[in-house]
């Protein structure tokens, strides 16, 4: 049965709880996969017994970056870079965490294709980023095939800036450029997510949404699936800290996209060249089971396209 819809994640199969019986999981993965189609979430403890040491030495060897004061308790720990992306290029612990097979094999299960990490970000304070879902950020065809991995890597409290999302806000409509009536292919937004933000709030207020915050103990790790609806709250105490990594997923034999820069129903695709972290391989966008080629004039345009590549290489320090 699971095989009439190969198109959708099995956790987010409306045939899931037909077929999740027949899964072979365990209990704590039928735990995990009934969170993630009911809720859009999943909470569990990272499988890795070396991960207080990843933290520790994560912590030393970018905290620089970030240009806080660790040594003043009392010091405005926001005052700096809040996030470093991929650091997995250069850390190899950063790179363990992502490319944690156990992880890997887990997502796999949950969506019926093959998971792998494409991208990491490091937070050392509260991002307060706004309610959005990583889906127009990047994407895939057939859609839904994402997911972010967060890791605590420490105790997070109410002031610290916590993560938080909509429970269930995975099962509204995937927000789209179609759907709020506006181009994206080749578009120069400052912000990919900023334009969809008014028709966030309206779903949320339709809906009766309540927020719910994750009050993370240290080790502990939360899937959320593309569409879910998430953001960082504010955080009340600027002397505090909030470690935190998001490994971002992509999953075999999709189209890796940015949907905030593609008007998908004339078929210009803001598509990504992808590097699988496990591996360092390139994954080619594919569609039913074949390489997609992209035009050589979209090669150039777009958000991921060759000119504007040039021109953040260019005229950007890191965006
Ligand atoms: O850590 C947070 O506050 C949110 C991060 C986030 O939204 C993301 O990485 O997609
Ligand atoms: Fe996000």
């Amino acid at each position: 049965m699971i095989s009439l819809f190969p198109g959708l994640p099995l956790i987010e199969s409306p045939l899931f709880p037909a077929v999740a019986p027949s899964q072979g999981f365990t209990d704590e993965e039928m735990r995990i996969a009934g969170d993630l189609h009911e809720k859009g979430y999943a909470v569990f403890d990272f499988p890795d017994v070396d991960i207080d040491a990843r933290i520790a030495r994560i912590q030393v060897d970018l905290g620089p970056q970030y240009g806080m004061d660790l040594t003043d308790p009392d010091s405005d720990k926001t005052v700096g870079e809040r996030r470093v992306q991929d650091a997995w290029k250069e850390n190899d612990d950063v790179r363990a965490i992502a490319a944690n097979q156990t992880v890997i094999n887990l997502l796999s299960k949950l969506y019926g294709r093959g998971a792998f990490p494409f991208q990491t970000l490091n937070f050392s304070v509260g991002t307060q980023q706004d309610a959005h879902s990583d889906s127009v950020h990047f994407s895939s065809l057939p859609e839904r095939f994402m997911c972010g991995v967060w890791l605590a890597m420490e105790d997070v409290g109410p002031d610290a800036g916590p993560l938080f999302y909509y429970p269930g806000s995975h099962r509204w409509p995937i927000m789209t450029n179609a759907l709020i009536g506006r181009r994206g292919f080749g578009s120069d937004l400052a912000s990919a997510q900023d334009p969809y933000g008014p028709a966030w709030a309206a779903l949320c207020d339709v809906h009766g949404a309540r927020e719910e915050v994750f009050l993370a103990r240290k080790g502990q790790a939360l899937i959320w699936c593309a569409n879910l609806l998430h953001g960082g709250s504010p955080q009340n105490d600027a002397r505090l800290t909030r470690w935190s990594q998001v490994t971002h997923y992509y999953f075999d034999d999709c189209i890796y996209y940015t949907p905030a820069f593609s008007d998908e129903a004339i078929g210009q695709l803001d598509m990504r060249d992808l590097v699988a972290i496990c591996d360092g391989s390139p994954r080619a966008n594919r569609y039913l089971g074949k390489e997609v080629i992209r035009q050589r004039s979209d090669m150039n345009r777009g958000r991921h396209g060759r000119i504007w590549r040039w021109a953040r290489r260019r005229f950007s320090k890191n965006r």
